[in-house]
């Protein structure tokens, strides 16, 4: 057709924008001498055997590169399509979980969202209870690992050794470790008495604010370029796992429900809340309301907020 004659024209000029998260990317170029742009989209996966081939087929397999592993997490770097991309660039990151629990799956399978309100009772009586639980059970065995510099040892970032106030900084399995617009990094602190933000204290205002000022400079010294003002610091509540760590992201970065209201707390708003708070250093948010979402698939939900909803509307 006479669009596609036209696009075939298209002299490539520069990079407008790129977005690794919607794998987008928007070209100048020139057709006939003016100027033309190009938006372009990587299409979503089918499940089409073509499209799993790279899973489901050994003969594939030897495309595939270890990108670390950690407890039951395995994470790759692959080529999808093209045989003639060499070890330049790879098209696909996945990780593999290994062997994975009833809880990997409702996390991982697509499910209705709910808003609930998680009040200083329901905490009490219980949330709690579910969060010392999943302590036990060796979800957290990954961190462990890294704190005891077992797993990830080499890739650390940034450390403060203090066992009350220090913490590792190492990337996310998430990130590539290459691609600057979707720097994510992780750090988790050395203590382990910190489950999630429930049990932050007025007195712990001291060292989560070095702790923010220690990540920014961290990660900044890591990769020359970075600068403080474009990293986002948050942490999860609910978060997966229960041992207190803090997300260190690229400001650029499009982070899905990771980041959106409902999960994601900015680190200094939670310190904010926690030096306005009445009451001595011991006061802490335990006795505050949060309000985030859960899937429909989660524990939380299905034994604790399913059925206070349902107490209410009896
Ligand atoms: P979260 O807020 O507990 O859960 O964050 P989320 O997965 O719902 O965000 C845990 C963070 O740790 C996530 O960003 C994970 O990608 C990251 N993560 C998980 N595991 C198992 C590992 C690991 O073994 N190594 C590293 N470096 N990061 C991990």
């Amino acid at each position: 057709t006479d669009s596609v004659q036209l696009a075939r024209q298209f002299e490539f000029v520069k990079i407008l924008n790129e977005n690794p998260l919607n794998k987008s990317l928007n070209l100048l170029g020139k057709i006939d001498g003016q100027d033309a742009i190009i938006i372009a989209e990587k299409s979503a996966f089918d499940a089409t055997p073509e499209a799993l081939a790279v899973f489901t087929a050994p003969t594939t397999l030897e495309k595939i590169k270890e990108n670390g592993q950690n407890d039951i997490y395995h994470w790759f770097l692959a080529n999808f399509h093209h045989e003639n991309n060499g070890e330049s660039r790879h098209d696909l990151k996945f990780t593999l979980i290994h062997p994975a629990t009833a809880k990997h799956i409702a996390k991982y399978s697509k499910q209705t969202l709910r808003m609930v309100t998680e009040t200083a009772e329901i905490y009490r009586d219980h949330v709690k209870s579910y969060i010392d639980a999943q302590r036990g059970d060796g979800r957290i065995n990954w961190v462990y690992n890294i704190l005891d510099k077992k797993k990830e040892a080499d890739r650390i970032i940034y450390e403060d050794e203090d066992k009350e106030t220090g913490f590792i900084l190492a990337p996310d399995l998430k990130w590539d470790r290459v691609t600057m617009g979707s720097l994510y990094c992780l750090a988790v602190v050395h203590r382990r008495d910190i489950a999630s933000i429930r049990d932050l204290r007025k007195k712990d205002v001291g060292w989560l604010k070095e702790m923010k000022k220690k990540m920014l400079a961290g990660t900044c010294a890591a990769y020359p370029g970075m600068e403080e003002d474009k990293l986002r610091i948050y942490i999860h509540y609910q978060p997966s796992y229960y041992h207190f760590h803090v997300h260190v992201v690229a400001l650029d970065f499009e982070g899905g429900l990771g980041q959106s209201a409902g999960k994601a707390i900015l680190l200094d708003d939670a310190i904010a809340r926690l030096e306005e708070m009445a009451g001595d250093e011991n006061a802490g948010f335990e006795k505050s309301s949060f309000t985030y979402f859960l899937g429909e698939e989660s524990e939380l939900w299905q034994n604790v907020f399913a059925k206070i909803k349902a107490g209410n509307n009896e």
